[in-house]
C-alpha cells in the first residue's frame, strides 16, 4: 500500500532526476578531497549560505555535533533553547562526546531565545563556572511548530555574541523553509553566523546528507571532528549528486509545501475533534491536539489513520505533527482530511 506519509519530511525519497544524477555521478575518495561531486556540492552550499566553505556530513545530527565539537573544548558551555533539537533529540552527543556543558533557556513561541535571557546567561570569568563559548539557534524551529525567526533577530544574536567574544551556530536543518516563508535568500539568515548546518534529506528530498558551512578555518577543524565521529566517507559523490539536484531544483519549490500545509490546516480546523495550535502552520508543519472530549489517544487515532492509508506523527499523548513535503500533493491533502473525518467522527 502506498501511504500518504505526513510523519516527517525526512520520509521523502529521491526524485527520478536525483536517481539519474546519482547513477551518473563522477566520484573519487572524499577522504583525500578527491570527489569532484562532493566538492561541487560543498562549494554550492557555501555560496548559498554566504559562508566560505562547506562540509558534506551524513546527517543533521553529525553536522551539529561536528560544529559544536569544533567550536567548544571540554568544560565549555553552549547556550541553547530547552526545546532545541540539539538538546532534546541528538542523544546528548555534545555532552557525551564533547564534555560540553549546556545552558538551556526557554524558547519563545517563534523558537527564538530572548536576547535578555542570552545576555543574562553568559558566564563571568569565575573559576566556579564553565566558560560560555557558543550560542546555538534553530531556524525553522521544529518543536516550536516549524516556526521561523527573522533576519533581524539572527543579526541581533550574532552582534551580542561577537561583542562578548562568543560564536553562533545555527541548526538550520530547514533554513531554506525559513527563507521561503520570509521571502529572502537563505544567506540573509545564515551569512552572519559562525556556522550553519542544513539538511538535504528533509524537504529537499535527497536520500542522505547535510552540509555544515562556515569559515575555511572552522571547516578545517570540523573536518577533523567529522573524522573523529567516523563520518569520513569515500565515494560519497553518489550521494552528493542528489544533493546538487536538491539545491538546484527543490529549494525553489518549498513554498508549495507551505501552501499545502495551510490547506491541510484549513480542512482539519473544521473537525471539532481537533484543536489546531494558534498560527499553525508557519511553514510545512501542522501541530494540533485532540479535543478534550475525544476518548481516543493520539496513538490510537494514528493506528486508525494508518488503516485509512495515512501516516501521521504522534507528538504527545494527545498531540500530532503533520509535515508536508514534495511527495504530498493536493489529493494527498484532501485524503488526509477525509481520513481524519472518518476516524474521528462520532467518537466523542
Ligand atoms: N528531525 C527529525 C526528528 O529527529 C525529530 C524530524 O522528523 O523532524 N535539527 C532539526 C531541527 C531537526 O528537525 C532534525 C531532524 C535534525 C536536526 C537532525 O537531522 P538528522 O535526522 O539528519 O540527524
Amino acid at each position: 500500500m502506498e501511504y500518504i506519509d505526513l510523519r516527517s519530511d525526512t520520509v521523502t525519497k529521491p526524485t527520478p532526476e536525483m536517481r539519474e544524477a546519482m547513477a551518473k555521478a563522477e566520484v573519487g575518495d572524499d577522504v583525500y578531497g578527491d570527489d569532484p561531486t562532493v566538492n561541487r556540492l560543498q562549494e554550492m552550499a557555501a555560496e548559498m549560505t554566504g559562508q566560505q566553505a562547506g562540509l558534506f556530513v551524513a546527517s543533521g545530527t553529525m553536522g551539529n555535533l561536528s560544529a559544536l565539537l569544533a567550536h567548544c573544548q571540554r568544560g565549555d558551555e553552549v547556550i541553547l533553547g530547552k526545546d532545541a533539537h540539539t538538546y532534546r533529540y541528538e542523544a546528548g552527543g555534545v555532552s557525551v562526546l564533547g564534555g560540553v556543558h549546556s545552558c538551556q533557556l526557554p524558547n519563545q513561541p517563534d523558537g527564538s531565545i530572548a536576547l535578555g535571557d542570552i545576555e543574562g546567561a553568559i558566564r563571568s570569568d569565575d573559576p566556579h563556572q564553565p566558560i560560555t563559548r557558543l550560542i546555538a539557534l534553530e531556524n525553522t524551529h521544529n518543536r516550536c511548530g516549524g516556526t521561523y525567526q527573522s533576519v533581524e533577530y539572527t543579526r541581533q544574536v550574532v552582534e551580542l555574541a561577537h561583542a562578548r567574544g562568543l560564536k553562533v551556530h545555527l541548526d538550520g536543518a530547514r533554513v531554506f523553509n525559513a527563507a521561503a516563508a520570509l521571502g529572502v535568500p537563505a544567506k540573509d539568515l545564515t551569512g552572519a553566523v559562525d556556522s550553519v548546518t542544513f539538511c538535504l534529506s528533509k524537504g529537499l528530498s535527497a536520500p542522505v546528507g547535510s552540509i555544515l558551512c562556515g569559515s575555511r578555518g572552522f571547516i578545517k577543524q570540523a573536518h577533523r571532528m567529522r573524522k573523529l565521529l567516523g563520518g569520513g566517507m569515500r565515494q560519497a559523490g553518489v550521494l552528493a549528486a542528489a544533493g546538487i539536484v536538491a539545491l538546484e531544483k527543490m529549494v525553489p519549490r518549498l513554498g508549495q509545501d507551505h501552501a499545502r500545509a495551510r490547506t491541510l490546516a484549513e480542512g482539519l480546523s473544521e473537525n471539532r475533534c481537533l484543536v489546531l495550535d494558534a498560527g499553525t502552520p508557519a511553514t510545512n508543519m501542522v501541530f494540533m491536539n485532540l479535543s478534550e472530549d475525544m476518548p481516543m489517544s493520539a496513538s490510537e487515532v494514528a493506528e486508525k489513520m494508518k488503516e485509512h492509508g495515512v501516516l501521521v506523527g504522534v507528538a504527545g499523548a494527545r498531540r500530532f505533527r503533520l509535515v508536508t513535503h514534495c511527495w504530498i500533493d493536493d489529493e494527498g491533502v484532501e485524503k488526509a482530511v477525509a481520513a481524519f473525518n472518518d476516524v474521528l467522527n462520532n467518537k466523542y
